[in-house]
């Protein structure tokens, strides 16, 4: 893809990036009227997650550091169909800040869209470099297979280092956008206000009564009111499993919990398996008016 060819910044050159015109850059991308529900919000997200959610904790392979997901084969995974989308939408900043490396550039994107999208001020680190190359892809199938459920959810999340609390924090983040046919094969938002950062994902998913969608497609879920909303099979572990749907009961009634819980896990997805320089700031970006 074209986003090979850029330069690459080199382990230091982000202590040249003004990450705060970074954040703004990102933010005016956010809004398309062409595009989806109006949002590359949901898709930078989603963008963020697959390059950071690679990671092993016992190889210490993956994760956003040298953004494999860039290069053949990772980028054409099954799980990252339709992310050059957000990819391609970031490349200019990249040639506006050549300093910044794409681990960088594809996690923050994630964390602007979370903040602007009206959910918390999540922590983020720049530090990130684009040392690796096409070898250092990670093997197909270390994302999380949506037609799978709570045993398998747990093998790949525990994995990455998280514990069951996290997890359930980490898939409100189904509050955002939806499944496209074209993509994942699955269709439909989760809610009615798929660019806004929310607590619906838990409250939907109590809320419905979820009944198998009558299509050709993958099997998955639409709530049996409107048709409208969906869940797929994993998601649907959130809400039988005892351990899980602790969580999702707590979350679903407190919001601020969720918020809380949710921007910790966060960061710490984006950080996994980064080596970051011991001076690297941490950064609170204020969510622009
Ligand atoms: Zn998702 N996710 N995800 N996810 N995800 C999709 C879309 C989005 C799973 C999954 O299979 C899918 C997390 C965890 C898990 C987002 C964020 C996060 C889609 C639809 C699928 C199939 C893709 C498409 O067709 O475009 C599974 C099985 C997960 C764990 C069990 C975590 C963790 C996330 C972030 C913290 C977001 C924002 C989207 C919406 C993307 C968009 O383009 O609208």
């Amino acid at each position: 893809s074209d986003s090979n060819s850029a330069t690459a910044s080199s382990a230091d050159s982000w202590r040249k990036v003004n990450f705060y015109n970074v954040y703004k850059d990102i933010a005016d991308l956010l809004e398309d009227e062409n595009y989806d529900d109006g949002s590359y919000g949901p898709v930078f997200v989603r963008l963020a997650w697959h390059s950071s959610g690679t990671f092993d904790t016992k190889t210490k392979t993956g994760g956003s550091d040298g953004a494999t997901i860039r290069f053949a084969p990772e980028s054409g995974h099954g799980a990252n169909a339709g992310l050059d989308a957000a990819r391609a939408r970031l490349e200019p900043l990249k040639k506006k800040y050549p300093n910044i490396s794409y681990g960088d550039l594809y996690t923050l994107a994630g964390v602007v869209a979370v903040q602007e999208l009206g959910g918390p001020t999540v922590r983020w680190r720049p530090g990130r470099s684009d040392y690796k190359t096409a070898a250092d892809c990670t093997p197909d199938g270390r994302l999380p297979d949506a037609a799978q459920g709570a045993g398998h959810v747990r093998d790949v999340f525990y994995r990455m280092g998280f514990n069951d609390q996290e997890i359930v924090a980490l898939i409100g983040a189904h509050a955002l956008g939806r499944c496209h046919s074209t993509r994942s094969g699955y269709e439909g938002p989760w809610n009615a206000s798929p660019t806004v950062f929310t607590n619906f994902f838990f409250t939907e998913l109590l809320d419905n009564t979820w009944v198998p969608k009558k299509w050709n497609g993958p099997f998955q879920y639409v709530d049996k009111n409107s048709g409208a909303f969906m869940m797929l099979p994993a998601d649907m572990a959130f809400k039988t499993d005892p351990q899980f749907r602790k969580y999702v009961d707590k979350y679903a009634t407190d919001q601020d919990a969720f918020f809380a819980d949710f921007t910790k896990a966060f960061t710490k997805l984006l950080e996994l398996g980064v080596k970051f320089p011991e001076d690297a700031p941490v950064y609170e970006f204020k969510t622009l008016e």
